[in-house]
């Protein structure tokens, strides 16, 4: 129930640590009510993270909905989402930092060859490499929003040789920048790491297809750290089997958890981890929405609203 004039009210349904975050969100934002999961009243404001789709018929009233994640493809994908109300994304709140610390694992474990001396090690060679530059190490960056331009930056600043796409032109200091499908193939063709932090959407679904991971050098690696839909599973299997990619780093699947039965679980080129890259801090993710919805109460513009119709 809501009273004319009382406090707002806002709600919180996670599928996980839905208390938790009940908690840290009271605590950013204290002149709020905060309710929990779909018994809750209607609320003004909605802070979300995979609700159910019954979660939305209760909530016929809010101003605007806040997504928990930097990506919204799970939320745009559930016809019960209300169509006309403000969809607001999680932007940076300490991913950034974590996806920057993943591609740079990566990055320093093939720039260094620390697979191959394991290898070498187990089957007792002595075989050092020769030095190399790391400006001799093109890496490619797909996507150069809020994620992949911090690592796109990160990497430059570090003295790698750095190239990103994305949808519009844009300029980054130390990075070569391409956009549109000729800038994909330039530096597809050019990478001997490509780090992928794109969204999921009609436009990104499928994109590295098998003609799309064969225009990588030989021996290149992958490393798809935004949404399993975005890489033909097939097509990389393939590629990984015949050794033109060398090695896959796969954070997002297509299904999660993904199936016991799938190739990846085994596959020698594959590193996995569990959709872990970059988590959401309670409190960091708590005062953004906070100063957000207290903008809105304001009446002013707020920064990470989706575009329903390029779909990120
Ligand atoms: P942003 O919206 O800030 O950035 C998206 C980037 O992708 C932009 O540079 C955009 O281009 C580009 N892009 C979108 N569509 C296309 C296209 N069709 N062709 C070329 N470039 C395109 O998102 P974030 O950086 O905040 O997040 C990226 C993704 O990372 C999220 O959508 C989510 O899926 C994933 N993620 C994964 C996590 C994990 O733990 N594994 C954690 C958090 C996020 P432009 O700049 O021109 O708009
Ligand atoms: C996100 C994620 O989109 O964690 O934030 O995948």
């Amino acid at each position: 129930m809501h009273f004319l004039g009382a406090a707002m009210d806002v709600v919180i349904c996670t599928a996980k640590e839905q208390d938790a975050w009940r908690d840290a969100l009271s605590a950013c934002l204290p002149e709020a009510r905060v309710h929990v999961g779909v018994e809750a009243p209607q609320c003004d404001y909605a802070v979300v993270w995979k609700p159910p789709s019954a979660f939305f018929a209760g909530q016929p009233r809010l101003k605007a909905l806040f997504s928990l994640g930097a990506g919204v493809d799970g939320l745009l994908a559930m016809p019960a989402l209300p169509r006309e109300v403000p969809l607001v994304r999680m932007e940076d709140v300490g991913m950034a930092a974590q996806m920057i610390e993943y591609a740079l694992y990566v990055t320093l474990r093939r720039f260094r060859r620390f697979a191959e001396y394991a290898e070498a090690q187990a089957e007792g060679r002595w075989a050092p490499r020769s030095y190399r530059d790391r400006h001799d190490f093109p890496i490619g960056v797909l996507g150069l929003g809020v994620l992949g331009g911090a690592v796109a930056r990160a990497l430059a600043d570090f003295g790698f040789d750095v190239s990103g796409w994305s949808r519009t032109a844009k300029t980054i200091e130390g990075v070569q920048c391409e956009h549109g499908s000729a800038g994909l193939d330039v530096m597809l063709g050019r990478s001997e790491l490509v780090l992928v932090f794109l969204p999921l959407t009609g436009d990104t679904e499928g994109l590295l297809d098998r003609e799309r991971l064969a225009k990588l050098p030989e021996g290149a690696a992958l490393a798809n750290l935004s949404r399993g839909e975005l890489v033909d599973d097939e097509g990389l299997l393939e590629a990984l089997d015949s050794g033109w990619i060398s090695e896959a780093y796969l954070d997002v699947f297509a299904r999660e958890p993904l199936p016991a039965e799938h190739r990846y679980w085994t596959h020698p080129r594959v590193h996995m981890t569990p959709h872990v890259a970059a988590l959401t801090p309670h409190d960091v993710a708590c005062e953004q929405v906070a100063e957000k919805v207290r903008r809105l109460e304001a009446g002013l513009p707020v920064s990470g609203v989706v575009d329903r119709v390029r779909g990120y």
